[in-house]
């Protein structure tokens, strides 16, 4: 069945290069700790005519006529989301991650005001006050870290940092830290420092909802996120909030910060909530850390380091160091094979973000395939020779198939394997 048949027909350079994806997608193995894939349910609502709507405002408080279908869809993507995280307030409306975050310290901070985050090189998100984004440039902003030796969050050093340069924002979150956050620990901080505490769980987000790792929302003033990582939703973002701060923040995204709100995407967020209040998402976000555990240890027996040790979480942060290898050479030789993953900094990387000694590691998109330890060891020995084996093209030639067969016994929605043929 050709699921795009006006498209192919309209447009058959884009329709091609589409279907190169999908296949790509089928092909290879999906390690990247930021993606997953969304349910064939989802791709239908964001591919539908709701895109063709203007709905400025929020729902029974629009600036245009017609959005009264728009205002159900979007009150049950807040309600639905309400209800998934226990919140008090909920904005669905973000285009990103990156847009809630600015749209929330724009709710709560002026330019100039003083702004901490983790910092990106340990594990942290650009987003979170680095020089290079927005966040680095309208706010004063000072960072706290790891420990170096032990790649942990030092809770101590953190209320040291915030204690010393007193932050109006003190952002916890981050997009390469494997371990439990003590999201208690930084409320504290926050409150004896007069600051507000703003969570961004953008990594951590499907697993909360699968009650697999530790909600944030009893314990932060702001808690944002994207939809599409271990989320497994749209790709998107959305706000829960303190109801006192709700209508701040609902200002902030329209008309601070955004334009008309992509109802589309807002319907697929509404059903990636609505699958992921479903019994069986708990088992899938058990069954993410299990995979991710059981990978770390295949590449722990083959002498692989494990910054921090290990992980609780859906992702690993693998130190190359010791194999005298790159982030960058890693993550190339890995693509060759079919093995998808992104080079990372390592806390006190020596090197570059383009090159690193790192590589990150994420197990929530192959646990949507319905892979599971066995497939994660299998993963780990394949990773770690085509990673010995990187001179030798006729030993990855042979790696790249069995990758192939690997991920062939794991088809992806029977919807996308049908749009493939
Ligand atoms: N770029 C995302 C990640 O890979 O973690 C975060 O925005």
């Amino acid at each position: 069945m050709n699921r795009r048949p006006h498209l192919e027909e309209t447009d058959p350079i884009v329709y091609a290069l589409i279907q190169r994806e999908i296949a790509r997608q089928e092909d290879g193995l999906e390690l990247i700790a930021s993606e997953n894939f969304t349910s064939p349910a989802i791709l239908e609502a964001v591919g539908s005519e709701l895109t063709n709507k203007y709905a400025e405002g929020y729902p029974r408080k629009r600036y245009y006529g017609g959005c009264e279908v728009v205002d159900e869809i979007e009150q049950l993507a807040i309600d639905r989301a309400i209800e998934l995280f226990g919140a008090e307030r909920a904005n669905v409306q973000p285009h990103s991650g990156a847009q809630a975050n600015f749209a929330a310290y724009m709710a709560v901070l002026q330019a100039g005001d003083r702004l901490m985050g983790m910092e990106l090189s340990h594990g942290g998100h650009l987003t979170h006050g680095s020089p290079v984004n927005v966040s680095g440039r309208l706010f004063e902003v000072s960072q706290y870290g790891v420990d170096e030796a032990t790649g942990l969050l030092d809770m101590d050093r953190v209320r040291e940092a915030v204690r010393a340069f007193r932050p109006k924002l003190l952002i916890a979150g981050a997009s390469a830290y494997p371990r439990v956050i003590d999201w208690a620990a930084f409320a504290d901080i926050a409150r004896e420092s007069d600051a507000v505490l703003l969570v961004d769980m953008a990594h951590y987000s499907g697993l909360v909802a699968g009650d697999a790792y530790p909600s944030p929302v009893p314990h932060a003033d702001i808690v944002t996120s994207t939809t599409h990582k271990t989320l497994r939703g749209p790709r998107g973002g959305f706000i829960l909030s303190r109801e006192s701060l709700g209508k701040a923040i609902d200002k902030q995204v329209f008309p601070g910060t955004q334009g008309g709100p992509l109802e589309h995407v807002i319907a697929g967020k509404a059903v990636a909530f609505g699958e992921a209040l479903k019994p069986e998402f708990k088992t899938y976000a058990v069954q993410v850390i299990r995979n991710a555990r059981a990978l770390g240890e295949a590449l722990a027996e083959r002498g692989y380091h494990l910054v921090s040790g290990g992980t609780d979480s859906h992702l690993l942060l693998v130190d190359l160091r010791s194999k005298e290898l790159t982030g960058k050479a890693a993550q190339e030789t890995l693509d060759g094979v079919g093995i998808h993953l992104n080079k990372n900094t390592i806390p006190g990387d020596p090197r570059s973000p383009f090159v690193t000694s790192g590589v990150r590691v994420g197990t929530a998109a192959l646990t949507t395939r319905g892979m599971a330890e066995s497939e994660m060891q299998r993963i780990g020995e394949l990773m770690d020779r085509a990673l010995r084996e990187r001179e030798n093209a006729t030993a990855l030639e042979r790696i790249r198939g069995e990758v192939r067969e690997l991920a062939a016994a794991f088809p992806l929605s029977p919807v996308s394997a049908a749009a493939a043929n």
